[in-house]
């Protein structure tokens, strides 16, 4: 694993459990963590459970004991770790947004398939596709149960920039995250939204803004913000994204991405009007679904709150009896589970890089509508 912030705990926790709760075709070994700094790398596979540290991510891609590369680092690093580590012969997990451009997305995406011609494959980290209600609102979807989808509506809304003295993390800066709210929440709620309705995002119109364009530097890192130092700097990512969008099928979408919803520390919620039925995601209440039934006799109508922890649910049989909740830490264990299986049948793991390729025209082509006034921009096309 190259990486060791939020996400490299969270990807840990999934490497080291998913063997250990679902009966697994190969053995992931968690061998070895990639730092830049020795010291903190080692601390963090000690408490992680990693065998080893590194600070050479090129002479840990080259070791023939590696498999497996599994990339938390900022966007900047994806492309050139992932092209060298498919280059290589090593199977690699890449977490979201797949790349900071298209074209970096794109050449990862060639060198993916490359890859592939010779059994090598390669996955983006969209895990909220694996949360069980989430996957089981896509199962919905795909058997016909709400019928023809009309609308979508996605909120993925956090408060953590609210304080216009937060410091500039990483994330704000667009040499190291690409994009702000846009490409770190916007990204998972375009590819849930995708994933949940099986159609693709044909174009969009959108508007980005950046509410706080200067932030003291980071003194310490804590989470996702840390310690301001006395010195400032320019936020050069957005911290709100609004956009509407057409899905091929001829739905219509609304988006909203923001670090500004005071009050709103990770709510993502998802609702799909169809002609038969919708349904209502939320990862507030992770363990349910919500689902209507425009079949239902008139009169007994009414959101039904599905409890989604009985055994025949997706990823459900693993684990607790039915009632006994799941956690945000599950989805990275069965993008673990389902990275394994798809390795050891030699089949393209989803989502892969081309999808992650397109999440990323898409939010190239609300960034450039944006740019143009808001303008309809086609997501089929590098913006
Ligand atoms: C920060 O906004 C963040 O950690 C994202 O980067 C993650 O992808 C999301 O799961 C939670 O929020």
């Amino acid at each position: 694993m190259i990486g060791h912030g939020f996400m490299g705990a969270a990807h840990s926790q999934g490497w080291r459990v998913a063997p250990r709760f679902f009966d697994l075709p190969r053995q992931p070994e968690m061998s070895i963590l990639v730092g830049r700094n020795a010291a903190t790398a080692a601390e963090a596979a000690e408490r992680w459970g990693w065998a080893e540290s590194s600070t050479d991510w090129r002479a840990v891609i080259d070791r023939p004991d590696i498999d497996v590369i599994d990339i938390v680092t900022p966007g900047t690093s994806h492309a050139e770790i992932a092209i060298a580590a498919l280059n290589a012969g090593k199977h690699v997990l890449c977490e979201k947004p797949l790349a900071n451009t298209v074209a970096e997305a794109a050449a990862m995406t060639d060198a993916a398939a490359r890859a592939f011609e010779r059994g090598v494959y390669a996955m983006v980290g969209f895990t909220y596709r694996r949360v069980p209600a989430a996957t089981l609102a896509r199962d919905f979807v795909a058997a016909g149960k709400i019928g023809q989808i009309r609308q979508v509506r996605v909120n993925y809304l956090q408060d953590w920039l609210v304080d216009p003295e937060s410091p500039l993390t990483w994330r704000l800066q667009k040499e190291l995250a690409g994009s702000g709210a846009l490409g770190d929440i916007g990204a998972h709620a375009i590819d849930l939204a995708q994933f949940i309705t099986g159609q693709r995002l044909s174009s969009v119109s959108g508007i980005i803004e950046t509410l706080v364009t200067e932030r003291p530097l980071l003194g310490t890192k804590q989470g996702l913000s840390g310690t301001a130092t006395t010195e400032r700097g320019a936020v050069t990512v957005d911290d709100v994204a609004l956009f509407t969008g057409r899905f091929e099928g001829g739905a219509l979408g609304s988006f909203e991405a923001t670090r500004f919803s005071t009050g709103r520390k990770n709510a993502f919620r998802i609702e799909v009007a169809g002609s038969d039925g919708a349904i209502a995601f939320d990862l507030e209440d992770l363990n349910t679904l919500s689902f209507f039934d425009g079949h239902a006799a008139t009169g007994q109508q009414g959101f039904t709150r599905i409890l989604v922890t009985e055994p025949q649910h997706p990823y459900l049989a693993a684990w607790w009896p039915p009632g006994h909740m799941l956690g945000y830490e599950h989805g990275f264990t069965h993008q673990a589970r389902d990275f394994v299986h798809a390795i050891a049948a030699g089949e393209q793991p989803t989502p892969s890089f081309a999808d992650g390729l397109q999440v990323q025209r898409v939010l190239a082509a609300v960034e450039a509508s944006s740019d143009n006034g808001s303008a309809w921009t086609r997501t089929h096309e590098p913006a």
